[in-house]
């Protein structure tokens, strides 16, 4: 049974006062509890200022509360140093830091970047977009259309020519989760580093940095209860030291004269201009918030709603599910029901009320791979219940029932 006392949960995201809402689209991103909003509103109700800056009371206080929020994403992934932690605008951002500041400056013509087919595009344009201009070469470790990576071919995958693994670690279209430590020591004997997008999964699994040994590790988080216009670039300090900045201006430098300017020191070299203030202080919010429940019981209790999803689901008649046949997953399904445009049955179920994604999913080396142009997805959080799961298989069933008699 559960853990979690979902009607108390509930009643903490007032987006669920309207009664008719299913909400099934947190893979796209999260309602927010008032524990978040109200912390970004006392921020800028009681004491808004610019950090860094100011040496009165309000500057320190806002200072204050924006590293403890650095402090608090530290402790959620076990980085053992807070200057591990680059407060970005988002996974997409994070990734992209990489590629500018590392990936451009490290590799050249014959090294090589590994990625799989399940990325989301996040994690394959930044890459593409270096391999054209250094001349790097860009694999992919192929995907099954069970929603599972190939891993039989890893050993010719990964060779001494490859310089990064960049992988997902819950894929966004399947909810698979991918054998992340697996995959980090095979990169790790031929000395690649490894690169982790846990954008999915972070709102789901404990994830430990140090145990996993990866090198960097981005989520965002919307994705977490947290506001928009945040996300978090982990890095080694070591690595991040070596590194140069990825925007200059304020806050990243030490010195400027019109001759030369110098870095401060990390994780500031990489946040120019005025930070991400409120939305720190509200993504620590949102880890106070999913601390307090629990990750672990958030997560059975996902593992639980998917269990039931599935069994439902698989009872309506011309419903395809993508993925989910072995190995483990979590609190995401894709699937199509036959004859219908995912687009058509994502308005059908949005007149009962259901939210659910329908498209590529930012994912379409994975829809070439499953012969689609498009699924519906359907996501699940900590919020939602067993009785919205019926909710969407009626909804189903009724949309099947229509065009049967069409
Ligand atoms: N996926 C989805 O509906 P940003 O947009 O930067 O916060 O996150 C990008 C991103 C990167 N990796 C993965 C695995 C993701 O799922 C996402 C965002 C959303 O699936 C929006 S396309």
């Amino acid at each position: 049974m559960s853990k979690l006392d979902i009607n108390k949960i509930r009643s903490d995201f007032p987006i669920f006062a309207d009664k008719s809402l299913v909400y099934l689209d947190s893979a796209a991103t999260t309602q927010k509890p008032k524990q978040v909003i109200d912390a970004v509103s006392d921020f800028y109700s009681n004491y808004y200022a610019n950090v860094h800056r100011g040496i009165y009371d309000l500057s320190i206080k806002a200072t204050e509360a924006y590293h403890s929020a650095r402090k608090k994403v530290a402790n959620f992934i076990n980085a053992s140093d807070w200057r591990s932690i680059v407060f970005t605008s988002g996974t997409t951002e994070s990734i992209n830091l990489v590629a500018y500041s590392w990936a451009r400056k490290n590799l050249h013509k014959g090294d090589e970047i590994l990625i799989t087919e399940m990325e989301h595009h996040s994690n394959i344009v930044p890459w593409q977009l270096v391999a054209e201009e250094t001349g790097v070469t860009l694999k992919y470790i192929p995907i099954n259309t069970d929603g599972t990576l190939d891993l039989s071919n890893i050993g010719e995958l990964i060779t001494n020519k490859t310089k990064l693994v960049s992988v997902i670690h819950q894929s966004n279209v399947f909810g698979t989760i991918n054998p992340i430590k697996e995959i980090i020591v095979k990169a790790k004997s031929v000395n690649a580093l490894t690169f982790i997008d846990a954008a999915q999964s972070i709102p789901h699994s404990p994830i430990n940095v140090q145990d996993w040994d990866c090198d960097f590790l981005a989520f965002s988080g919307h994705k977490m209860l947290g506001p928009t216009g945040i996300g978090v670039l982990y890095g080694k300090t070591e690595l991040l030291d070596s590194m140069t900045p990825f925007m200059g201006g304020g806050d990243m430098i030490n010195s400027v004269t019109m001759a030369k300017s110098t870095w401060n020191d990390i994780p500031y070299k990489f946040e120019a201009g005025t930070p991400k203030i409120a939305q720190a202080i509200g993504l620590g919010a949102a880890i106070d918030y999913i601390n307090e429940i629990g990750l672990a019981n958030i997560h059975e209790y996902g593992k639980h709603l998917l269990i039931i999803a599935l069994e439902k689901l698989r009872t309506v008649d011309g419903l395809t599910i993508y993925g989910h046949k072995v190995g483990e997953s979590c609190s995401v399904i894709s699937f199509n029901l036959e004859g219908v445009h995912p687009h058509d049955l994502a308005q059908f179920l949005d007149q009962d009320g259901i939210a659910v994604r329908a498209g590529h999913h930012c994912a379409q080396p994975i829809m070439d791979k499953l012969g689609v142009s498009s699924t519906i997805r359907a996501s699940f959080y900590l919020y939602n219940t067993e009785k919205e799961i019926n909710k969407l298989r009626d909804s189903l069933k009724k949309t099947v029932s229509f065009f049967s008699k069409l």
